[in-house]
């Protein structure tokens, strides 16, 4: 019976951190696109030219742009700072997958980028080919007796390569 009420107050507790990281997003991201204008490129490192930034929050998946040319994409996985990350609710480290959409649905993992601690940056070139596409982060992480996938929270996105 403890053990239970304990397991409830834990979910309680990662419920109403998501609320409060999920209002704290939705205020930084007025703030960041202020700062696209003028100040880029405060990340670690440089973003590529021509890169697609895609902003990895929790837990969203955020580019910039929805689509590309077929051919030589560059993607730019920054993990946000943005947003405070409260305590151990986890999302301390996120992925991006770049998946493409096979003919019977499913996905097959094109490239990623691993492993992107808070304010750390990488980039991924890919020779891509057309068609519908998910950038993701599947990183599955145990916070307290939980298993917290980032894919199931809602970090993916979709991305189409056009011919
Ligand atoms: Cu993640």
């Amino acid at each position: 019976m403890l053990r239970r009420t304990a397991t409830v107050v834990s979910a309680l507790l990662i419920l109403s951190l998501a609320v409060l990281v999920a209002a704290g997003c939705g205020g930084d991201d007025d703030d960041d696109h202020g700062m696209d204008g003028g100040m880029g490129g405060m990340m670690t490192g440089e973003a590529p030219a021509g890169s697609i930034r895609v902003g990895l929050v929790n837990w969203a998946v955020e580019p910039e742009r929805s689509s590309a040319p077929a051919g030589k994409v560059t993607f730019w996985a920054v993990h946000d700072m943005a947003h405070a990350h409260g305590g151990d609710a986890g999302g301390n480290v996120h992925d991006l997958q770049v998946m493409r959409k096979t003919a019977d649905g499913s996905f097959e993992l094109v490239g990623e980028v691993k492993d992107l601690k808070m304010g750390e940056a990488k980039a991924l070139t890919l020779d891509l080919a057309p068609g519908e596409y998910e950038l993701a982060c599947t990183v599955v992480e145990v916070v307290g007796d939980e298993a917290v996938g980032h894919y199931a929270k809602g970090m993916r996105a979709p991305f189409t390569v056009t011919g």
